[in-house]
């Protein structure tokens, strides 16, 4: 078993007991006919999979015809292999592309783990020089927070000001990672609401100050979610999405929580790739999304 799947496990172990003692209530009475269905649908709805997502998941569990003598282990399997289908098509391999310098943008709302997220991930390339620009200007403590996790993997830190132009200190940090010649440079970014305009706006800006260094950059603009957060992270999806070039999603908080219901929401309504997802503080406690595992973990299987 590797080792974030544990640490998964015990996590969702938490807050999945509504869901998988629901499950545990629904299966214990009943025979499997369409009322059960429906029960099981609203309890997948509950545990934030949407109507669309929850729907697909019925529907491939119908089709697996689980037979009457199937123990409650057997459907909960046949049950995490439905939302695995679903979950499936946002499983992709982050690549980091061929470009000279990959520039790789961190986004999300406040406390979505953007900054926890890219001293992890820095972390797992070894063999790359690699700098860290500290675009969140709003925060003092921001800038110390990068600047610990600079010191932690060896990463020069790139700093500004307090309270000094975003777009400006990006320009001056991709010139600088240009001159030394990095090979990747993440950029952290203020964390902000979607809907405070100024912010919204100034995130737009960063991208376009960063084209006018690097046209192809950022190569990955990636948005952090808290997975804590339930309902509200389907939202955040869609409207990053129209504020900037989103190609993949970090998922963070994953040990505390069985809030993983949402994915399937994602999954369905906004499909985006999931490269990683966050399970701890520490910086190892970043791993590859896997479908199944995570399904079978967050039906309460081992
Ligand atoms: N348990 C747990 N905590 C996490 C994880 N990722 C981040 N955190 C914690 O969540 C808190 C917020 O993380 P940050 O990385 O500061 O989040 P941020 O998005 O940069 O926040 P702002 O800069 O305020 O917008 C910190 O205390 C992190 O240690 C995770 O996967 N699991
Ligand atoms: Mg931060």
């Amino acid at each position: 078993m590797s080792n974030w799947f544990s640490k998964l496990g015990l996590g969702l172990k938490k807050s999945s007991t509504p869901l998988t003692s629901g499950l545990g209530s629904i299966f214990s009475k009943k025979k499997l006919d369409s009322s059960t269905l429906e029960e099981l649908e609203e309890l997948l709805i509950c545990s934030d999979m949407g109507v669309t997502g929850s729907n697909q998941i019925i529907k491939n569990f119908s089709a697996q015809r689980v037979n009457k003598e199937a123990t409650n282990e057997d459907i909960r399997q046949t049950l995490a292999d439905s939302l695995a289908v679903v979950l499936k098509s946002c499983e992709k391999k982050f690549e980091l592309g061929d470009a000279k310098l990959v520039v790789i943008m961190m986004v999300g709302v406040n406390g979505a783990g953007k900054t926890t997220a890219i001293g992890k991930l820095a972390a797992k390339f070894k063999d790359k020089k690699i700098s860290f620009i500290a675009g969140d200007t709003f925060r003092a403590a921001a800038v110390e927070q990068l600047s610990v996790w600079g010191e932690r993997n060896k990463i020069r830190v790139f700093k500004g000001t307090p309270g000094c132009d975003a777009a400006g200190l990006c320009f001056d940090g991709l010139q600088e990672a240009l001159k030394q010649q990095d090979d990747i440079v993440f950029i952290d970014t203020a964390g902000r609401l979607q809907n405070k305009t100024n912010l919204v706006e100034e995130l737009q800006k960063v991208v376009r100050v960063i084209k006018k260094v690097i046209p192809e950059a950022p190569h990955h603009t990636l948005l952090c979610l808290d997975a804590t957060t339930g309902q509200n992270t389907l939202d955040q999806v869609k409207t990053f999405k129209n504020m900037v070039d989103i190609n993949g999603l970090i998922i963070n908080k994953l040990d505390g929580t069985a809030k993983g219901g949402i994915l399937a929401a994602i999954a369905t309504e906004s499909p985006t790739p999931v490269y990683f997802i966050g399970v701890g503080e520490g910086i190892d406690d970043l791993d590859e999304f896997n479908a199944s595992d995570f399904a079978r973990s967050l039906m309460g299987l081992k």
